[in-house]
């Protein structure tokens, strides 16, 4: 049977992707063996639903399209970075922060519940630039992100294709909020 890596996600707008790879731009040279995300895949994401049957696709379309419409768009703006786990010498990922509406974790919570995907720690949006993979990588750099703005009017359902370059992350589903 077909089986497909999913996720749900919001896009970014091209300003956003454009201010946090500038911010770590100078650091991409420094830190060679780390795996940079390329801009055109920075997203926030909201469940990793992982690899199912290609049929589910259809099974979560209508209880996606209702909560959506019946949802607002979301009000973000970046906020500093960070990484996971925290405050050790060592990182898995390099993120960038976000303050968000508290509306969110209701809008994530109706996620979990159509797609069937439970995390067990608190949903804490954020957008993935860099992973260490194997490597143990201590981040020592000063990235300046200034506090834009943005809003996010749809959720994307992206299939996630693994290739050794990278993931290709192909859009399937687009979900307009409100
Ligand atoms: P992230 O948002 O912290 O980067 C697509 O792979 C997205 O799903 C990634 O952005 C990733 O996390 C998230 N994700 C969550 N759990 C994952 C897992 N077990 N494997 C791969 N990606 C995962």
């Amino acid at each position: 049977m077909d089986r497909m890596r999913l996720f749900l996600a919001f896009d970014l707008p091209e300003s956003i992707r454009e201010e946090i790879h500038r911010a770590f731009a100078p650091y991409v040279e420094r830190y060679p063996f780390v795996k940079w995300v390329p801009p055109e895949n920075y997203h926030i994401t909201l469940v990793f639903i992982g690899e199912v049957p290609a049929h589910y696709v259809n099974s979560i379309n209508e209880p996606l399209r209702a909560l959506a419409s019946s949802s607002r768009p979301f009000q973000f703006s970046l906020h500093g970075w960070g990484t996971f786990p925290p405050k050790r010498p060592y990182f898995n990922v390099l993120w960038v922060g976000l303050n968000f509406d508290r509306e969110l974790l209701d809008f994530h919570r109706g996620l979990m519940r159509i797609t069937g995907i439970y995390e067990s720690r608190p949903y804490t949006p954020h957008i993935t630039v860099a992973r260490s993979g194997r490597r143990k990588v201590r981040f020592e750099g000063n990235p300046r992100i200034r506090p834009l703005k943005f809003s996010a009017g749809e959720i994307v359902l992206f299939r996630s294709i693994l290739r050794r370059e990278g993931p290709e992350y192909v859009p399937l589903r687009k979900y307009k909020l409100g």
